[in-house]
């Protein structure tokens, strides 16, 4: 009698349990692609995220992050994502924007008020619409991190975009980068970030566009001295896994990696929010000169034809730009 009840007992735990059972019995190493240092706020979102998830799986599911490009630059890592061969990431939006069209739109110029405007597209209707091209080439987004507003930084100083005419400017590979950095006047210059320092040094590219994190911890701002605050794209970042690995979970592991994803943002969120004043003042202190543009209205009109040019043809896209503009 004991017996039977305690058989029926495993029988109902089985029975309830199945379903969230492991989809592979042994375990999973999985390997993440981090562009930044581990201390980073990406690098420590990253790290969350995994622990997380080890917890979660009972170590079922053992991911690992190699940081400071260890795995390659952001190109070759979103090829190797595709093929399966790195099973996590963080990715900055616009090297996709030649593979899945709606990142177009979050990259677009002067788009976004201010930092909660971003939040509200990106964890809303524009994230979807994101996450559905990036599932399309292999790459399930997660949840979006924040890569703050980017400026331009230059060796020489830059007031105007007149300033900034016949200057080489490096940029990310995105077509779209190419033509705004064209219609500002600019020699738009595609190289991975990893070479930014060095070609700065060289003199191969006057000057490079980024956020205060990024301006500090790769030191660029000992080579490019000059910081103007254009803050002309807000293009967020996603945590990413690989389509191949995911088609392989069940449920029940989807959902263990979609919360745990959702609080490392929450954790980068914050930890970039700190990050952005402390490299703000960390630069000032080692002497860069900040180049306040207090009226970015020059600089936003001449973006009238990237815009016509990414969106303008293409009612998803535009509509997009449209929602993301009612947002309040
Ligand atoms: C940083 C992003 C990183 C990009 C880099 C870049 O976090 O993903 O690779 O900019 O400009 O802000 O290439």
């Amino acid at each position: 009698m004991i017996l039977k009840t305690a058989l029926r007992a495993v029988a109902v735990a089985a029975a309830v349990l199945l379903p969230f059972a492991p989809s592979t019995g042994s375990a999973q190493e999985w390997r993440g692609w981090n562009i930044h240092a581990a201390d980073y706020p990406n690098g420590r979102g990253l790290d969350r995220f995994g622990e997380l998830v080890g917890q979660r799986t009972n170590n079922r599911i053992r991911m690992r992050t190699y940081h400071s490009a260890q795995l390659g630059q952001q190109d070759e890592a979103i090829q190797q994502m595709r093929l399966g061969s790195i099973d996590f990431a963080n990715f900055n939006l616009s090297p996709f924007n030649n593979l899945a069209p709606s990142t177009n739109v979050v990259t677009l110029p002067f788009l976004f008020r201010d930092v909660a405007h971003s939040h509200a597209a990106i964890d809303g209707v524009a994230g979807q619409e994101i996450a559905r091209d990036l599932e399309a080439i292999g790459i399930i987004a997660l949840s979006w991190f924040d890569a703050g507003a980017r400026s331009i930084y230059t060796t020489r100083p830059v007031r105007t975009p007149a300033d900034l005419r016949g200057m080489k400017i490096r940029v990310q590979t995105s077509d779209l980068w190419i033509d705004l950095m064209r219609a500002l006047g600019a020699n738009p210059t595609p190289l991975p970030f990893g070479e930014v320092f060095t070609s700065l040094q060289s003199g191969v590219i006057d000057g490079a566009e980024n956020n205060w994190p990024s301006y500090e911890s790769t030191r660029h701002f000992e080579v490019a001295r000059f910081y103007s605050t254009t803050e002309h794209s807000n293009v967020p970042e996603v945590l990413a896994v690989s389509r191949q690995r995911w088609q392989r979970l069940n449920e029940a592991e989807r959902n263990i990696l979609r919360d745990a994803a959702r609080e490392a943002a929450t954790l980068q969120r914050q930890l970039w929010a700190e990050r952005e004043v402390q490299s703000r003042q960390r630069v000032v202190a080692a002497g860069a000169t900040v180049i306040e543009i207090t009226d970015r209205s020059p600089w936003s009109a001449l973006m009238a034809p990237v815009y016509e040019k990414y969106t303008g043809s293409n009612p998803r896209l535009s509509n997009m730009v449209r929602q993301i503009r009612e947002l309040r």
